[in-house]
């Protein structure tokens, strides 16, 4: 799998999976198939339905049943000393050739022990081959007495942990691992042998449940640090600003560097995560993406940057089945935009989520079967058998390596407890959990199996790791108060960012004239082998070339286009990624041109320069939830990648509203971890319909975090994003640049152009992006007559040179000012105070939009706008009613709506009466 050339000729980016080649069947193997073609068919049908009668539930609750398929007679298997050739059936470690009893007692072994293999659904049939190969053969495993001692020792010390929360802490809502802990081993053994398979850098994603037992006891992090939490202190040091707020320790995150025996220490990140079940999964692995591009020099030819990093994710089996988010996640995993080289998922599945047993909470047989919409092969684990977990684990990793997809462990279990100790799940459960109560902890069974078969040599040894470990964690209980939280933030590849104390930073962010120049044109040149469509040539090609050769009349297209490729130049990278965003929707940018005879993809971004950073065009499947997510987990791991999510129309950011609240909106106010993703989402009232018209403004500056009173010199005004509506090309170009130049990041949420790209006036000079110039939050009305205005008009995006227009047709220059406020938060206080004082004569203040009155930024402006206003005066809305629904489906009426706006905005009096219906 690697990165497609990158001299822009290609798809820049676009990785394809590993093929490994498993050994076909040789003459003699296929021999010896043909002339037992029956015991071929009892074999796979143990590969295929074995697992519907294994032993892998440690409650043996399971109404199970045995597949006909798996009785030997109806092959016409009758004689059990019949003996067969093994070579090309079935793998039996020593053997070449085996009875008809043995077979049968090794895939009973095998396929309906206490573990389960699905890979029959894989339709490449050299997988199927390998992992069948690898099930009939690592049932063998031998672990030395030290390996299994480990397990004890981790396995048991969990046990500890919860047994002292239970007893010392029983106020704490806390989420006990016990009848769990063999998911601990299956873990220990995945992150120790992905780094003796060279893994340097693990992301991981964890649950609640097994949050504290792993960064505690697996991963090494401090018991202090994390009892601090508990004990209502802060994760961060005390000099961190106020407006960090800190979150709950189910949710902490960790970097720590492990020896496990690979040639160099594994990193392992875990991921903060929001309470929303599952939501991390498609973060965490934009963030391995982004950290695999970082290790693209160290490639050779076979060691590729996804042998480097990898992620582990940890899912309880009621979320990983009901968050729709993981079936979108797994959507992503072959694409050659997202994939990562394979995830191993561990699912923590005590049959239970909460109250709803299993039967309630899914329609699949099988927590694990999601996978199977990707061809994901599982390995169901009986949680009381840790051997068999470890077993798994490895299976799972050499499976990831050698194909470079993602397989999953369903580690079927057991909950002893409540979903939280306070809870009595005798109420939901009560035979369960009368089975569970008289069922013998994980660890006591194993100890009792590792004493019988001498590895250790009687209980006290558990008894001892458990007694010394109780000490420990009383002391690290003790001592947290006084431990010394050191910071975590601003590391690494950010260390030459810092947190901000205002962000309202304005600053020059202009270019040479004759570098865009060039860059302008060479985003409308292509090589000279590649044909190109004769409708985009003259609409967009040769317009474009005209613009940037005369340096008038630009566009957002070569705006945005001269923004990105003046960032490469200045070694930055991008990655624009969403439905169709190569070609681009409303922003018609032709990033990447398909030559018309060959499909040749060129990109005329990526061949400006040889030490350019590199631009990454993506379009991507159609969901939001999952890649936008996925796109803010790569902004997270670097400040020098401009990551961009534009959505086909501003509204459909909203089926990914859960990863908009829960990470990019407070993302660093709850983890102190910054993110510059830019969300692109077409604005606009054209008569197109409820759904397609508003990209709900409203509901990002609900989300912002601007203090409501500006007038306070003492509230600082470090917002968590910005919200801008640039009503010019040069506006957004800026505004795009500043997202890189800054020393620090924030989210960006462009209220993106629609019709705008089509509106004469909405266009800029080259001068317009000068060295110079900047990002102007609010725009002066150049051409009213300051002394004789009578009324100030606040307006945003395309209204205002409707407004304009209007203006002129009514020739009312001289009595209103058009104020366009291009961003909306931080709310720009100082520029609009200078607005306001600008017009000595106004008497009237209208915030005019063409949004219903219950959206846009109306109630925002109005709050903090008044505040500015002569205190005599208050601002007026102009603006479409209230409405359940932010446009009217019906075009006629759209218009006569869009008129009114005019006339109201247009119609001077302090006492006229609202045209519209509010
Ligand atoms: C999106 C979302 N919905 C609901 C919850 C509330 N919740 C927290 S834990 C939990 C149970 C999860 O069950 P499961 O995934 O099986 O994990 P378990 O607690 O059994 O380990 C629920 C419903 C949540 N955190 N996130
Ligand atoms: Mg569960």
């Amino acid at each position: 799998m690697t990165i497609s050339n990158s001299n822009g000729s290609s798809f820049y980016g676009a990785r394809s999976a590993r093929r490994a080649t498993v050994k076909e069947f040789s003459k003699s193997e296929i021999a010896n198939r043909i002339q037992n073609s029956n015991l071929v068919r009892l074999v796979d049908a143990y590969r295929s339905f074995g697992h519907k009668c294994a032993s892998i539930d440690p409650l043996n609750m399971w109404h199970q049943s045995r597949d006909a398929s798996l009785d030997p007679s109806t092959y016409g298997l009758d004689d059990p000393q019949a003996e067969y050739q093994l070579e090309g059936i079935v793998s039996m470690k020593g053997l070449s050739k085996a009875t008809l009893a043995q077979i049968i007692e090794h895939l009973e072994n095998v396929y309906c022990g206490h573990m389960a293999f699905e890979f029959m659904h894989i339709t490449d049939d050299s997988l199927r081959r390998w992992f069948a190969s690898q099930a009939e053969t690592c049932i063998d495993t031998n672990f030395s007495k030290e390996e299994k001692y480990k397990f004890l020792e981790l396995m048991a010390r969990s046990e500890t942990f919860d047994h002292y929360m239970m007893r010392e802490c029983g106020h704490q809502k806390q989420f006990s691992l016990e009848g769990s802990e063999s998911a601990l081993v299956a873990l220990q053994q995945v992150l120790e042998h992905s780094s003796k398979a060279g893994v340097l850098e693990v992301v991981m994603c964890l649950t609640h449940r097994c949050r504290m037992q792993i960064m505690m006891e697996l991963l090494g992090v401090p018991k202090d640090s994390l009892f601090r939490k508990f004990q209502g202190l802060s994760e961060f040091p005390d000099e961190i600003p106020s407006h960090i707020i800190g979150d709950l320790v189910y949710n902490a995150q960790a970097s720590v560097d492990l020896n496990l025996g690979g040639k160099h220490p594994l990193h392992v990140s875990v991921v903060p995560n929001p309470c929303h079940l599952e939501l991390v999964n498609p973060v965490a692995l934009g963030k391995v993406r982004a950290k695999q591009e970082d290790y693209l020099s160290l490639e050779t030819d076979d060691y590729k940057v996804e042998d480097m990093v990898m992620s582990v994710q940890m899912h309880g089996d009621g979320g990983f089945t009901g968050q729709g988010v993981v079936t979108e996640t797994f959507g992503l995993t072959n694409l050659p935009h997202f994939t990562t080289g394979g995830t191993v998922h561990i699912v923590l599945n005590n049959q239970v989520s909460v109250t709803t047993d299993s039967a309630n909470g899914r329609s699949t047989t099988y927590s694990s079967d999601i996978g199977k919409m990707v061809e994901i092969p599982a390995i169901h684990v009986n949680g009381d058998h840790p051997e068999m977990a470890a077993i798994a684990a490895r299976i799972a990793v050499n499976y990831r390596k050698t194909f470079g997809k993602d397989i999953i462990i369903d580690m079927i279990t057991y909950r002893r407890h409540g979903h939280h100790e306070a809870e009595d799940p005798f109420c939901a459960q009560p035979l369960m959990y009368k089975e569970i109560q008289a069922h013998d902890s994980v660890i006591d069974l194993y100890t009792q199996h590792l004493v019988s078969e001498k590895a250790i040599d009687s209980v006290d040894v558990k008894n001892n790791i458990k007694a010394s470990h109780d000490a420990h964690i009383a002391s690290c209980y003790r001592n947290a108060p006084k431990y010394q939280v050191q910071p975590s933030h601003l590391l690494g590849k950010w260390r030459s960012m810092v947190i901000p104390l205002e962000s309202t930073c304005k600053m020059d962010t202009g270019v040479d004239p004759s570098i865009l120049r060039s860059i302008g044109i060479r985003a409308v040149t292509v090589a000279k082998d590649i044909v190109l469509n004769e409708k985009m040539q003259k609409l967009n090609i040769d317009t474009r070339m005209e613009q940037m050769k005369e340096g008038k009349k630009i566009g957002y297209a070569s705006a945005e286009a001269m923004a990105i490729g003046s960032l490469l130049l200045e070694g930055h990278h991008a990655r624009i990624c969403g439905q169709d965003v190569a070609r681009g929707v409303f922003i018609p940018r032709h990033a990447m041109i398909n030559c018309q005879q060959t499909n040749t993809k060129y990109t005329p971004l990526n061949n400006l320069s040889s030490t350019q950073g590199k631009l990454e065009l993506v379009d991507s499947p159609l969901g939001e939830l999952a890649v936008m997510s996925y796109e803010y987990g790569m902004s997270l791991e670097t400040p020098n990648r401009l990551n961009m999510w534009e959505a086909q129309l501003g509204d459909f950011f909203n089926s990914a509203q859960e990863v908009i609240d829960s990470f990019i909106s407070g993302g660093e106010e709850k983890w102190l971890r910054q993110s510059g993703l830019v969300l692109v989402l077409p604005h606009g009232y054209e008569g197109a319909g409820p759904e397609h018209t508003s990209c709900r403004i409203e509901r990002f500056l609900q989300l912002s975090s601007d203090r409501f009173n500006v007038t306070d010199p003492n509230v600082s005004n470090n917002v968590n994003w910005h919200v801008v509506n640039c009503s010019t090309p040069a506006q957004y170009f800026h505004v795009l640049r500043r997202q890189m130049k800054r020393n620090y990041r924030k989210p960006l949420i462009v209220v993106g152009p629609k019709r705008l790209t089509r509106i004469p006036k909405a266009v800029s000079d080259l001068d317009d992006f000068a060295p110079g110039t900047s990002f102007q939050p609010v725009i002066s009305d150049m051409e009213a007559n300051k002394l004789s205005v009578r009324r100030v008009i606040f307006v945003s995006g395309k209204l205002y040179y409707e407004l304009l227009e209007e203006r002129a047709k009514k020739e009312m220059v001289d009595q209103v000012a058009l104020i366009r406020v291009e961003e909306y938060s931080p709310f720009p206080k100082e520029d609009l105070e200078a607005e306001i004082s600008k017009y000595p004569s106004a008497s009237e203040f209208v915030w005019c939009q063409e949004e219903t009155q219950n959206g846009g930024a109306w109630y925002f402006m109005e709050s903090r706008l008044n505040q500015l206003l002569p205190s005599q005066h208050k601002l007026k809305y102009v603006g479409r009613a209230t409405c359940a629904a932010p446009a009217n489906g019906i075009y006629v009426k759209h218009l006569a709506e869009q008129k009114q706006i005019y006339e109201e905005a247009l119609t001077l009096s302090s006492a006229q009466h609202s045209l519209l219906p509010h």
